[in-house]
């Protein structure tokens, strides 16, 4: 006859060889500090000094637990033993006694003001954002983040991050990456050693925005600025998603912060500055036809390929064909008004959050990709004319 522990340990063997395969994925050490890594059983590593302190009281609290339950089941299973009735023992009637009355009273007590004092310290640290060197601003879209550096070194650039899972791997059709659905196109970059102020907010639903390496969560709020802040203490990419059921692609909004030496942050921001000016999204020149095309190519793959397909097919019923869409070709104020507005209702979300140059490049590349080249009605769709319609 099979033993009954023979089936618990092909268990451990299916739950071995699970684990082998993760690591052979590369998931051996995830390629994060703090990122999933094979048995993973504590939290992330730490780091943040917030993270640090987050996870000193997670075990010193489970540590004040676990000597409780040792003491209220030691006592309980001593006396059901030591008391039995089978040694004769008879039940005490006494009522009342002042010394355990005291004893159960004070002692947590005690324990409560243990836990409590450095539980408050590190929540009052938490929200102590003074003195900051960088601020950025969050915002959670429906489904996407957005990041403004409002503040300190880097002011002035914003850009949209989004998932950089290929679709063909959501569908099951690739083989899954090391970094599954946890992967951006344009990271959050932020220098080491730096505190690092964080304003969350939301443009849509309640979104959060957390990252557990760096010990922050916190909710973004339609109309409402919260902050936090993280003073990253080593170098390299800590990942993190949004908290907060937004919708149906709430697991499709992972954040990536790609913390990085000083210099290394300095050649950033001017790499990054140097191109917003070459690229001098002024509104209000006329643009050429293939500066349009060019441009609305990449705004299309970054924004509308989830959707309506880099063919322009789209996945009928459930998301219309741009290629030969009647609205595409059609008089350019229905194209405006409903990337400005969307569709209420539908999935075909507002794109106001776009500057007015990437709005008229992206519907000039939808009248021109595919078979629609020749067909469009008006001729370019410029910066100008969603100036003129917002
Ligand atoms: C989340 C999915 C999604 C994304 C992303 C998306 N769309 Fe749509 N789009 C839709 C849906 C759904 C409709 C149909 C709405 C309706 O039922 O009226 C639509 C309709 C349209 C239409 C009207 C088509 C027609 O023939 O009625 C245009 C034009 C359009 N989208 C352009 C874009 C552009 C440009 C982008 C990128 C900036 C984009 N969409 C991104 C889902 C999406
Ligand atoms: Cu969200």
């Amino acid at each position: 006859m099979k033993k009954w522990w023979v089936g618990s340990l092909s268990g451990f063997g299916a739950l071995a060889s699970a684990n082998v395969a993760l690591a052979n994925a590369g998931f051996e050490r995830g390629n994060s500090p703090g990122g999933p890594s094979v048995n993973q059983l504590n939290l992330p590593t730490p780091m943040s000094p917030i993270a640090a302190d987050i996870m000193w009281l997670h075990w010193f609290v489970l540590a004040i637990c676990f000597v409780i339950f040792l003491g209220v089941f030691g006592v309980m299973f001593y006396s059901i033993w030591a008391h039995r009735k089978s040694r004769g023992v008879k039940a005490a009637t006494f009522h009342e006694n002042v010394g355990v009355e005291v004893a159960w009273t004070v002692v947590p007590f005690l324990l409560v003001i243990a836990m409590a004092l450095p539980a408050t310290q590190t929540v009052v640290a938490m929200k102590d954002t003074s003195s900051s060197d960088i601020t950025v601003k969050a915002t959670g879209y429906q489904w996407k983040w957005g990041y403004e550096y409002v503040d300190g070194p880097g002011a002035g650039i914003s850009f949209l991050s989004n998932l950089a899972t290929p679709a063909a791997q959501l569908y099951g059709q690739e083989i899954k990456g090391v970094n599954y659905l946890l992967e951006v196109d344009e990271p959050l970059v932020v220098p080491v050693d730096t505190k690092v102020r964080m304003v969350i907010t939301a443009a849509d639903v309640i979104h959060s925005w957390m990252v557990p390496s760096l010990g922050i969560k916190q909710d973004g709020f339609p109309g409402i600025l919260r902050d936090t802040w993280f003073r990253a203490k080593q170098t390299g990419e800590f990942r993190g998603q949004c908290a907060e059921l937004c919708g149906k692609d709430h697991a499709y909004m992972p954040i990536v912060v790609k913390v990085v030496e000083r210099d290394e942050y300095t050649a950033w921001v001017e790499e990054r500055q140097a191109a917003l000016l070459a690229s001098a999204d002024d509104p209000t020149r006329e643009w050429e036809l293939d500066e349009l095309m060019a441009r609305g190519e990449k705004v299309y793959a970054a924004n509308c390929v989830a959707c309506h397909q880099a063919n322009g097919q789209g996945v009928p019923p459930a998301f219309p064909p741009l290629d030969g869409s009647a609205v595409v070709l059609g008089p350019m104020s229905e194209q405006i008004d409903i990337l400005l507005h969307g569709r209420p209702g539908t999935a075909m979300a507002s794109f106001a959050q776009l500057n007015d140059v990437e709005l008229a490049a992206v519907a000039t590349y939808t009248r021109h990709a595919w078979s629609n080249d020749g067909k469009a009605q008006d001729g370019t769709i410029q910066p100008s004319d969603f100036t003129a319609a917002r």
